[in-house]
């Protein structure tokens, strides 16, 4: 019992300092609620992980990983010239995909801006030879193809010298001992001023690195306030693990499904905010040239699909390689699981988690008076669904419209399955409820 207290009681001050810390009046505005909704109807997206560290080929942790001083890794800049980026061929390229946004770090760890920055030197215009704001290039042409962008930032940073006192990680960058925490608030905030100010209509911002330093006072009242007063619709999420503070209109998971924890380290309390989980093709983020672990088509449709059953969006990761492509293996699956959606989009767009909760076998979406089944591994002859309440007019299969029998029992529905018609992916069965 001892221990048990012992262990609670600085938990629970932390969860309220940051509480009190958090945007604790916020009352979203009209645009932001809206910008919600699309949010949840939008289900796919494509996160971009971008960065200086992509020259390594080892991931974006590679700074951290490999214990390579500031100083040293300042030098990467310089070779960093990614002349075949195409901005107007990645936007294409996520809407193959059909995703409906992008999220790009507009800075990681390292602390590196892929913007152009009046706050630091420490950014594409000043350090390398491209010397093109990227985030501009990219976001002109999102706004060109209509398709929504989101900014990743981290507030932990590897490189600047006011992230002091040091959190768990970035201990060899061989910065002085010492630093002006709320001065390197300051310059996180001009950051985010600009990003917010200079780039158009911005879909969100997507916090991540909190958890490196989570007892320390972060500032989120006045960092929230700021981003919703220059653009109300703009979403916030942070990827800090924990359930969202107040200030916060989307909650993210990373690699797992909300309301699980296979990571390690996510929360598993889901809130009523718009939800959303992202993963990798391969198992990096930033480029990685040794990583050919490979997700299936088949593995990435599933886990979009399982998603959108446990009422989330999927935002699936590219890391591209420091010339500015994407690389052949992240294509041809983002173009298969476009082609997927192309035909099966109905059932995933647009849609909530449906009234049977995740299963085994797969999952239940719904829009209106129409549930999704989306049978992930195809049972022999029948299908045993519990009740959900609501009487059945029609059952279909989505591919071609062909009747599927069912029998309404008493706290179940059986779907009887014609025999040699699972799909590749996912066999989605079309029941249209009785008003
Ligand atoms: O440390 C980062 C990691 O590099 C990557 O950006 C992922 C994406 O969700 N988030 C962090 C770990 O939680």
């Amino acid at each position: 019992m001892l221990v048990r207290r012992r262990c609670w009681l600085p938990l629970l001050a932390f969860a309220f300092a940051l509480d009190v810390a958090a945007q604790t009046d916020y009352r979203p505005s009209r645009e932001n609620l809206a910008a919600r909704r699309w949010f949840q109807d939008a289900k796919f997206g494509i996160f971009i992980h971008w960065g200086i560290y992509s020259l390594l080929g080892d991931g974006e942790w590679v700074m951290n990983n490999r214990r390579i001083r500031a100083q040293d890794y300042e030098k990467l800049a310089q070779f960093f010239n990614p002349t075949e980026f195409d901005p107007h061929e990645w936007v294409a390229l996520a809407k193959a995909a059909g995703a409906r946004y992008i999220t790009i770090t507009s800075k990681h760890h390292d602390g590196f801006a892929m913007f152009d920055s009046q706050v630091t030197d420490w950014d594409i215009i000043d350090r390398t030879p491209y010397k093109r704001d990227v985030l501009k290039m990219l976001a002109d042409e999102c706004h060109k193809q209509g398709i929504k962008l989101f900014f990743y930032y981290s507030q932990l940073d590897w490189h600047h010298p006011d992230y002091y006192p040091r959190g768990a990680t970035g201990h060899d960058a061989g910065r002085p001992s010492q630093g002006d925490w709320n001065r390197y608030l300051d310059f996180m905030d001009a950051q985010l001023r600009e990003l917010l100010t200079n780039y158009g209509a911005v879909g969100g911002i997507w916090f991540d690195g909190m958890w490196d330093k989570p007892d320390a006072d972060w500032r989120l009242a006045r960092t929230y306030k700021l981003i919703h007063d220059l653009q109300p619709q703009a979403l916030i999420g942070s990827n800090h693990h924990r359930p969202p503070f107040p200030g916060e209109d989307f909650q993210m998971f990373e690699k797992d499904l909300p309301g699980r924890n296979t990571a390690g380290f996510n929360t598993t309390e889901v809130s009523a905010l718009p939800l959303e989980t992202c993963d990798t093709i391969n198992n990096s983020w930033g480029y990685n040239f040794t990583d050919n672990r490979f997700k299936s088509t088949r593995a990435l449709v599933h886990y979009l699909v399982r998603a959108a059953g446990s009422n989330a969006n999927f935002l699936l990761n590219v890391g591209p390689m420091p010339n500015g492509k994407i690389q052949p293996e992240f294509v041809v699956r983002l173009r298969e699981v476009g082609q997927w959606l192309k035909q099966n989009g109905e059932a995933i767009y647009g849609t909530r988690g449906g009234p049977i909760a995740p299963r085994p076998w797969g999952v239940t979406t719904q829009r209106g008076d129409t549930v999704y089944v989306h049978v992930l591994d195809w049972p022999d002859g029948s299908l045993i669904l519990p009740a959900f309440g609501r009487r059945i007019n029609r059952a279909r299969l989505l591919r071609d419209g062909s009747p599927i029998r069912y029998e309404e029992r008493a706290g179940e529905l059986l779907l009887r399955l014609p025999p040699q018609r699972a799909e590749e992916y996912d066999t989605i069965i079309v029941l249209e409820l009785t008003p």
